[in-house]
């Protein structure tokens, strides 16, 4: 039996700081009960139903025994109950029933974090579809669009579809606005034929998809470019001899982790789409899109640094070295207390970041709410994506040899971890997206990040435990606050340098205010401000870090040393290249 599951029951006894979330902001006994109960059921049931998705990956059935082609994508039975279940939680239609209302999609969140780490990746469909769902919700819920949309947001399973998320073609990877070729010719009847090649395609068993295309004018020309670009809606189904209709599935993606989902590369010949952005704004219709995946992206993320903490500190009560179990061996704790520490930091984050989502879709929000959610968005993704990473890493360390062991479920954690700081926007690519927000708002986002930080930390100023703690916020602040003041007169390549460090440091001081917050409240542990005060000894500020040390001064001796620390590599593969030639 794998380690994941035979631990499961773990699940329902170590999510104290979940519970005091929830007990501080929804004080509500139906949410505990539906949470409660749905986490014994992920414990029991659901868990088991994700080993078999890993154990049972898809599979790609292209022609049927008589020779037809029929592109089918055959995925496992728990596959198809992970869907059923989905529906039937609400895990996508919570977010538009808005019981809570602003709060609702911490709720949906909540649940989705229980869910996730046991999911066999259903996660991913049920993004794009909540993030498909969004998309409409924005453009408008009315003809062609409208049943999909009662589609995607029903708890009928029956009637429950899922959306694929077709952006990623051959040539555009980060760059959609360069890269997508895929064409829209116009019909007689207002619809289109999409053509085109996508080379990922998640979870492609999906009912429906939103995708980019270009449309082509009446000449063959098209517009390049991001205002070439416009958003589409497609059915996939199939015609009466079970082909699909206008896509050919390639092939299936054999994938590092995620194996669980089916990924294919798609070839659009001629299927039928509707546009529903306005022409030339595709990439600014499908940010909606992208701020709820990534979203979830940050939730499973969190999930499963918390669940791989879980399962480390189970298994130091266990587990005897050296003549005694792992846990009285105070290197191995400390080292499982940095893990917790950091997935603290990433669940508030996470949590906040829903907060602003369900305010701004309930009309709460105020203009610094929207501006914060909007930076927060990929600064929470890049960096809870990464650390994710790291966490699950460590944690299968934690196991000694049997975390590198398949049957004990944990590779499987750690292969799946690491899709997540990729999918979704690369550290890199959402660095610059945070850049590019900055500069674009007229220093209207920092102001609310700086206001709204300060805020955080008021609440915190009668608490002497945490004096610390706040101190090296306030120092650390001080210093972003003088950096980023200058920083409309900086090289852009001096910008670009700093990007990376940049959203680490609004992650790390933001979270760090959100451990203070959480640790203030009446109904915090010794643990809470315990997390505070460590997290806080960290580097909080790296961006000023290194621009002291002069990292981001394009031509300067460590930039250069940089750069050819990078390239070396590469001259020496060039120049045996060139010796084999
Ligand atoms: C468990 C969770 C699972 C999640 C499952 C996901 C599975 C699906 C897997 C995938 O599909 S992965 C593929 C994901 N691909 C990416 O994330 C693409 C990464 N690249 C970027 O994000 C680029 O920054 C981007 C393509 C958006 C850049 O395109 P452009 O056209 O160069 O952007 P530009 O010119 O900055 O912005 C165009 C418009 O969009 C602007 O609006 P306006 O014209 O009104 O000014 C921008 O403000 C707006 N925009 C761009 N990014 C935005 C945004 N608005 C809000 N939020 C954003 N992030």
């Amino acid at each position: 039996m794998p380690i994941t599951s035979k631990l499961s029951s773990k699940l329902k006894t170590s999510k104290r700081l979940l519970t005091g979330y929830l007990r501080r902001h929804i004080p509500n006994e139906s949410v505990f009960s539906d949470l409660c109960a749905f986490g014994e059921r992920v414990a029991n049931e659901v868990d088991g139903w994700g080993r078999e998705c890993e154990v049972s990956p898809p599979r790609l059935v292209q022609y049927d025994s008589w020779g037809n082609r029929v592109d089918c994508i055959d995925t496992s039975a728990a596959w198809k109950r992970m869907k059923d279940l989905s529906a039937q939680e609400g895990l996508v239609s919570i977010g538009y029933e808005r019981p809570f209302g602003e709060w609702s999609r911490v709720y949906q969140m909540s649940k989705l974090f229980l869910f996730s780490p046991s999911s066999g990746l259903y996660t991913c469909p049920l993004a794009m579809t909540d993030g498909a769902a969004k998309v409409i919700a924005s453009i408008g819920i009315s003809w062609p669009v409208k049943e999909a949309f009662n589609r995607l947001t029903t708890r009928k399973s029956d009637y429950f579809w899922t959306s694929g998320q077709w952006m990623t073609e051959r040539q555009g990877g980060s760059d959609v606005a360069n890269g997508t070729e895929t064409v829209a010719v116009p019909q007689t009847d207002g619809s289109f034929k999409l053509y085109g090649y996508k080379w990922f395609t998640s979870a492609t068993d999906a009912d429906m998809t939103l995708t980019l295309a270009r449309v082509q004018d009446s000449r063959g020309s098209i517009t390049p470019g991001s205002r070439g670009l416009s958003l589409f809606y497609a059915e996939v189904s199939r015609d009466q001899s079970g082909q699909l209709k206008g896509i050919e599935v390639q092939k299936l993606k054999d994938k590092l982790g995620t194996r669980q989902m089916p990924t294919a590369e798609l070839l659009l010949d001629g299927l039928t789409a509707h546009m529903i952005s306005s022409e030339g704004r595709g990439v600014a219709s499908i940010a909606n899109m992208l701020t709820v995946t990534r979203i979830h992206n940050s939730v499973s993320a969190a999930a499963a640094m918390r669940r791989v903490v879980q399962l480390s500190r189970d298994y130091a009560t266990r587990r005897k070295a050296f003549g005694k179990l792992l846990k009285d061996h105070p290197l191995h704790m400390q080292t499982l207390s940095r893990m917790e520490i950091e997935t603290r930091g990433a669940f508030l984050l996470v949590m906040d970041i829903c907060r602003l989502l369900g305010r701004e879709e309930m009309g709460t929000a105020t203009e610094l709410d929207s501006h914060l959610l909007r930076l927060l968005t990929p600064v929470v993704k890049l960096y809870t994506g990464k650390q994710a990473v790291a966490v699950v890493s460590e944690g299968l360390e934690s196991f000694g040899g049997q975390g590198y062991i398949e049957d004990t479920g944990l590779p499987g954690l750690f292969r799946d971890s690491q899709v997540l700081s990729i999918w979704e926007g690369t550290t890199n690519v959402l660095s610059l997206d945070v850049l590019r927000c900055v500069s674009r708002s007229s220093g209207m986002v920092l102001h609310a990040y700086f206001s709204h930080t300060k805020i955080l930390l008021e609440g915190a100023s009668g608490v002497s435990i945490l004096t610390p703690a706040v101190n090296s916020m306030q120092i650390a602040l001080s210093k972003l606050e003088l950096l980023v003041q200058d920083a409309a007169t900086k090289d852009p390549n001096y910008l670009e340098l700093a990007a990376r460090d940049l959203a680490y440091s609004l992650a790390r001081i933001y979270a760090g205010a959100l451990l203070i917050d959480h640790a203030s409240w009446k109904g915090a542990s010794p643990a809470d401000a315990y997390a505070a005060l460590r997290w806080c000894e960290q580097d909080l500020c790296p961006v000023a870090t290194n621009h002291e040390r002069g990292w981001y001064n394009p031509g300067s001796p460590s930039d250069n040393a940089a750069f050819s620390l990078a390239c070396e590599r590469s001259t020496a593969s060039k120049q045996e290249q060139a010796e084999f030639a």
